[in-house]
């Protein structure tokens, strides 16, 4: 039988895994040659694990990494070594076994290979990104190699994050050493996300958003991404990377602290609400402005509606905030359209990492919920000193 991808317990329809491969391989480094991972769950037999191989190799072809780079590496290679090339991450080891370094001459029961539930041909194909369980992150650290990746559920990665001991910064000592995934809890059925912000602070590489949803979550990761030229991956801050630099995402940090001051002057061409010309209810705009951030640069304004006026509403309407963590702070901009008695209704939306806002006067376009852009700009000054 050939293998298929589903979401399990969802309504989404299965698709062959052939099909899936088809798909991202006509796709795949459209939006930058940087490389591109599939993160497989994998619930196949044994027989259709080499089915899946076979199919990575054919229709990959010479994209797909099937061997390493080098034979001695201590840290991953870079993604300009890895353009152009398909990265597949998955486990070679059934769930709950912890892997060693074979090397160390060590062996019990529990670092034994499954080998007959992982196929020689698939197993070979993770290279740079095997998943193997966590035991603890002083355990990983200590004894797992570069490519070893763990994945977090939510509940789970929230729950390290939520402990007030400062237990929750070997996350951030985690990241800085493998790759590490977040990924959505069972609980959301209905395709919601979780807040990748919160990974992010902690140096969290791969935060699995639902990519349907067209929500917050997904346009902070619009706007995060949208540095660097949109190419998809991101130098972390130096506080993420280096040991030498103490960073504790729940602290107020004051070094490179920024005051910022948006003054929200106007709007221009805002579309009427759902599009629709029998609405007959004229717009009556007010904007929502959201810092994301480490947790105290989380904030929330709003400026009062300007009533029935969506072609050119003035609000004069100024802004003053502090951020401590200008690195990892996004600005989101969302306008709405005003409601006596029904809810608000969703005009458009812009997020800026803060390191890339441009001071002075400036148009900001406005996108739908989908990221497309509108016809609709929001004009402001912006001042950070
Ligand atoms: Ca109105
Ligand atoms: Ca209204």
């Amino acid at each position: 039988m050939e293998p298929i991808v589903y979401h399990g317990k969802t309504l989404t329809k299965p698709i062959t895994f052939r099909d899936a491969i088809s798909a991202i391989e006509t796709v795949a480094f459209t939006a930058s040659p940087y490389p591109v991972f599939l993160n497989i769950e994998n619930h196949c037999s044994y027989e259709q694990q080499e089915t899946m191989a076979r199919h990575l190799r054919e229709i990959l072809k010479d994209c797909l990494l099937s061997k390493v780079l080098a034979d001695e590496f201590e840290v991953l290679p870079s993604p300009e070594e890895l353009k152009y090339k398909i990265i597949i991450r998955s486990r070679r080891f059934s769930k709950g076994q912890v892997v060693t370094d074979p090397e160390d001459g060590e062996r019990n029961d529990e670092m034994e290979s499954n080998s007959k539930d992982y196929h020689p041909d698939f197993s070979k194909l993770i290279i740079y990104s095997e998943i193997v369980s966590l035991k603890s992150i002083e355990h990983t650290i200590s004894t797992q190699k570069c490519f070893h990746s763990i994945s977090f559920k939510e509940s789970k990665i929230n729950h390290l994050i939520d402990v007030d001991t400062p237990e929750h910064l070997d996350l951030i000592k985690l990241s800085k050493r493998h790759l590490v995934r977040v990924y959505p809890g069972t609980k959301r059925q209905n395709s919601s996300n979780i807040n990748p912000i919160n990974y992010w602070s902690y140096g969290v590489q791969m935060v699995a958003l639902n990519y349907q949803a067209n929500d917050r979550p997904m346009w902070l990761q619009d706007g995060f991404f949208s540095d660097n030229g949109g190419c998809g991956y991101l130098l972390k801050p130096s506080f993420l990377l280096s040991d030498a630099v103490f960073f504790n995402p729940k602290e107020k940090l004051h070094d490179n602290m920024k005051y910022l001051q948006i003054h929200i002057i106007s709007a221009q061409h805002l579309p009427k609400e759902n599009d629709s010309i029998e609405h007959h209810d004229i717009v009556d705009p007010y904007v929502e402005v959201f810092t994301y951030g480490i947790q105290c640069d989380n904030t929330k304004h709003r400026t009062p509606s300007v009533r029935n006026n969506g072609l050119n509403p003035i609000w004069d309407y100024r802004i003053n905030l502090d951020i401590y963590c200008p690195e990892l702070c996004l600005i989101m901009f969302e306008v709405r359209d005003k409601d006596r008695l029904n809810r608000s209704t969703f005009l458009g939306q812009a997020c800026i990492p803060f390191n890339a806002l441009q001071r002075g006067y400036r148009h900001i376009k406005l996108k739908a919920k989908n990221g497309n852009f509108i016809h609709g700009t929001l004009f402001v000054h912006i001042q950070i000193d």
